[in-house]
């Protein structure tokens, strides 16, 4: 496949960047570019996810990327969030694995887990040695976690963990499962580990999206666990949406890389495809559509740095992570639209990435709250009135 991953910087937003932020970048760039593309479209058609590309995502430090200790590189937010840009140049489905692991699985253990809990757990999938995912949505829960029914009892010293999450990325692949449940003071999380008795996952096929993720079902029947498998500081539904705000940071950077892919594609296409008497990129209706997309890349680019700046001063609220969550994957869903009408029928085939991409940005834009959502937790945010009932 022709490799559109290549920069796009109209703003020169890389005079913001120091030399570590932009060696990361480079890096991951070369590694997306020699170890993931080439087998990428064959991952998609087979519905795998290529975990032969592990080990190297861990050299990178990818796994807890902004994370301070337990084995973790402790780097900034900017130099974590153009991380996921590189992946999801790629693919969502790599981002959204490298997402998982780090702002979902990992940074449940950081931030609600016990001391012990942290030194077990986090070095080893800092190194890509466990793998870990999220179970918060359930069969009828998805916009509203808060119903989960996902259940954990007391029984005696242990606990006993019964119910069904469902949309769960890495699920059958994951070394441990982060599983919110509802007890009788409200909402915890626990881990479970692959193997424990009662515990299952299922893959669900068929997906025209995010066909280089697995997503899977996971079912607790009387699943027991110790203390030591419980998230003692996770306390309400505060503690796994605040895994949500982790992410959806990088989700926002993830769907620029996404966006520059198409973009890129689509201009290269149109300075050579001749149609009538010149090439595509002569038309000034074809130009108009360049155009449009390289403003809202320009645009979403902005977001993501002032918003990176906002993360490491300690000061972003979640409000602005659903801002440049719903702006970004929205731009760069009808800028995957708007190359894949550009490329006419080649616009259909895996020979161009973009109808991968296009397909993969309605999960994007689904998935770690979707874009009405969004929109509720904003309008909230700025009238004080909620409308999510
Ligand atoms: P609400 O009353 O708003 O909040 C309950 C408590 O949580 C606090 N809070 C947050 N804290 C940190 N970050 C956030 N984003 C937070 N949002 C809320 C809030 O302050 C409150 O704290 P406290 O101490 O006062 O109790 O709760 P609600 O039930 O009204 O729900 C609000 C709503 C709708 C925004 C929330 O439920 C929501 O975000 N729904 C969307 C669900 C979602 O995004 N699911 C994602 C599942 S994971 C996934 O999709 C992974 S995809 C794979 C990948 O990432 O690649
Ligand atoms: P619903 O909540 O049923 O929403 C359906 C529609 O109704 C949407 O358009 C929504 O915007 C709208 N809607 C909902 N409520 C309102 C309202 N109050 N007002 C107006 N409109 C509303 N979850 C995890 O926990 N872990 C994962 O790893 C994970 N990975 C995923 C991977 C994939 C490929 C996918 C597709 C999903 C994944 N999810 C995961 C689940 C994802 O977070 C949910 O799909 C998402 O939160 C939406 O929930 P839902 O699908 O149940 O849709």
């Amino acid at each position: 496949m022709t490799d559109f991953i290549r920069d796009l910087d109209f703003y020169q937003l890389d005079d913001w960047l120091s030399s570590e932020e932009k060696m990361t970048r480079d890096a991951v760039r070369r590694f997306v570019q020699r170890e993931a593309l080439p087998s990428i479209e064959r991952h998609f058609a087979n519905e795998t996810f290529p975990l032969e590309l592990v080990p190297e995502m861990a050299r990178l430090g990818i796994f807890g990327a902004n994370l301070k200790g337990y084995g973790c590189a402790g780097m900034n937010n900017i130099a974590y969030g153009l991380i996921m840009q590189e992946l999801e140049a790629c693919d969502s489905g790599l981002r959204s694995f490298a997402s998982v692991q780090s702002a979902l699985a990992m940074y449940a253990i950081y931030s609600s887990g016990t001391e012990e809990q942290k030194k077990r757990y986090l070095p080893e999938m800092a190194k890509g040695k466990l793998l870990g995912c999220f179970g918060l949505t359930e069969p009828d829960h998805g916009s509203d976690p808060g119903g989960m029914e996902t259940r954990a009892r007391k029984d005696g010293s242990h606990w006993v963990l019964n119910g069904t999450k469902r949309w769960i990325t890495n699920g059958s692949i994951a070394d441990l499962a982060i599983v919110w449940a509802r007890v009788d003071e409200g909402i915890t999380g626990f881990i479970v580990e692959k193997g424990t008795p009662g515990f299952s996952a299922a893959d669900i096929h068929g997906k025209f999206s995010m066909r280089a993720s697995i997503t899977s079902e996971l079912v607790l029947d009387e699943v027991r666990l110790g203390e030591s498998h419980h998230l003692a500081n996770a306390r309400g539904l505060r503690a796994p949406l605040s895994c949500l705000t982790q992410a959806r940071y990088g989700i926002a950077w993830g769907a620029v890389g996404a966006a520059r892919t198409c973009f890129q594609c689509a201009l290269e296409y149109a300075k050579s495809r001749k149609q009538f008497s010149r090439r595509l990129a002569g038309y000034q209706l074809v130009q108009r559509k360049l155009v449009d997309m390289l403003t809202e890349i320009t645009k979403a680019q902005l977001i993501c740095f002032r918003l990176g700046q906002l993360k490491d001063a300690g000061t972003m609220r979640p409000e602005q992570v659903s801002l440049a969550k719903r702006n970004n994957v929205n731009a760069a869903l009808e800028i995957a639209r708007m190359a894949r009408d550009m490329l006419g029928a080649n616009g259909i085939v895996n020979e161009y990435p973009v109808i991968r991409h296009m397909l993969n940005l309605e999960t994007v834009n689904t998935y770690e709250g979707t874009y009405d959502v969004q929109t509720l937790i904003l309008g909230r945010d700025i009238t004080g009135e909620s409308a999510f009932d």
